[in-house]
């Protein structure tokens, strides 16, 4: 194949270096809604962190080109959904959603067109699962969110009763002042890994044992929605938020060849499903451990964060609880409070690195509170 479009991933804004590199790497900004999508195995120069190019096996939009990771394929339970998969590289891929749906191989300069039924609400990972796990390592990979066909005022078709309550306590209760859950605040994280010495043995065309890969597979980049460092942390379509009240579902699907263990400072989150099992109990953490092919849904509640400091006039030791508008307006010392923006980062350690130590350019993004609870917006 000829086509070899460099997508900046690096880059917050998109420079386009063709039509095709426009919509640049975040898993939301292209996703398809409704019963007929297009996808083309194609494949891409994607520039990591530290601006070094990696060639990667995408999936495709013909419309807007190659993406990592793939569009999102947004259903709704029980829609008959149509993929056309037309593989234009120069070997046998696949297209399969585990106990959903695998289109069998699909030979280079063929098409398939397959239909299945959306399944239960909840996170999908689809993926090529030939030669597993190298093609959906090497980039062959992507989420489909199904979203129940009836409202429930949760994520999910089903709710166990803990579920149901908590968002039934969201806007309604002292423990959650603001708004309830709204269903437009989503957010997906892809969390990935990639050895660049594998895709560069797929870029010359050599065959790739997946044994050997399993065992030597040394990442040098991490990535959440093909962004790193910086550029995650400041990418709107993976950084959560919001006003204090503003609660937000976090999809989470790991696709790579890491464990992770995203690590959430300000608010604790709760655990809302994990691999589609809608949770009986519904666990508040602050970190959860994500292995490769899991998928786990978080809701950040979006609390005012305990922690914001403000010190009583006549009393350096006791903290205050005051508007938290109102608290950024004060100083310590001379040194002003801080906007409200809080890390995310996993706490599997190597993940924060990128290209054997650079740190920290791996996987990281911002919490960020925007204002408080009645729509005052933080300075
Ligand atoms: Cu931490």
């Amino acid at each position: 194949m000829d086509r070899r479009d460099f997508l900046k991933c690096s880059a917050v804004g998109i420079a386009a270096l063709s039509m095709k590199s426009l919509i640049g790497c975040s898993s939301r900004s292209s996703s398809y809604r409704g019963l007929d999508a297009t996808l083309n195995f194609s494949e891409a120069l994607v520039g990591m962190v530290d601006t070094q190019p990696v060639y990667m096996w995408l999936f495709e939009d013909p419309l807007t080109g190659p993406r990592f990771p793939g569009p999102v394929l947004v259903a709704e339970e029980g829609e008959t959904v149509y993929l056309t998969l037309t593989n234009l590289l120069n070997e046998d891929h696949a297209f399969a959603i585990p106990g959903v749906v695998d289109s069998g191989v699909i030979r280079p300069g063929k098409t398939k067109v397959v239909s299945f039924v959306a399944p239960a609400a909840g996170t999908y990972l689809y993926f090529d699962p030939l030669n597993a796990p190298v093609n959906r390592v090497l980039g062959l990979h992507g989420v489909m969110e199904v979203i129940p066909e009836t409202s429930t005022g949760t994520p999910y078709t089903s709710p166990t009763a803990k579920v149901a309550s908590l968002f039934a306590d969201l806007g309604t209760t002292d423990e959650f002042p603001g708004q309830p859950w709204d269903p437009a605040r989503i957010l997906i994280w892809v969390l990935h890994s990639i050895d660049p010495s594998w895709n560069a043995m797929a870029e010359e065309g050599r065959a790739i044992d997946p044994a050997a890969f399993s065992n030597n597979f040394l990442p040098r980049y991490f990535t959440i929605n093909g962004r790193s460092g910086f550029f995650s942390s400041h990418d709107k379509d993976t950084a959560p938020s919001g006003l204090v009240g503003q609660p937000e579902l976090i999809r989470i699907v790991n696709s790579g060849m890491a464990t992770h263990s995203p690590h959430l400072h300000a608010n604790h989150f709760y655990v809302l499903s994990v691999n589609n099992v809608v949770q009986d109990n519904v666990l508040s953490l602050d970190t959860f451990t994500v292995s490769p092919l899991d998928r786990v849904d978080l809701l950040i509640p979006f609390q005012r964060p305990p922690d914001i400091p403000a010190v009583h006039p006549d009393n350096p030791r006791q903290l205050l609880r005051l508007d938290a508008a109102e608290e950024l307006t004060l100083s310590f010392g001379d040194v002003p409070q801080s906007p409200l923006n809080y890390p995310m980062h996993c706490h599997m350690e190597m993940s924060q690195t990128a290209a054997g130590g650079n740190y920290p350019l791996g996987l990281v993004t911002h919490l960020t509170f925007t204002g408080d609870v009645d729509g005052e917006l933080f300075q």
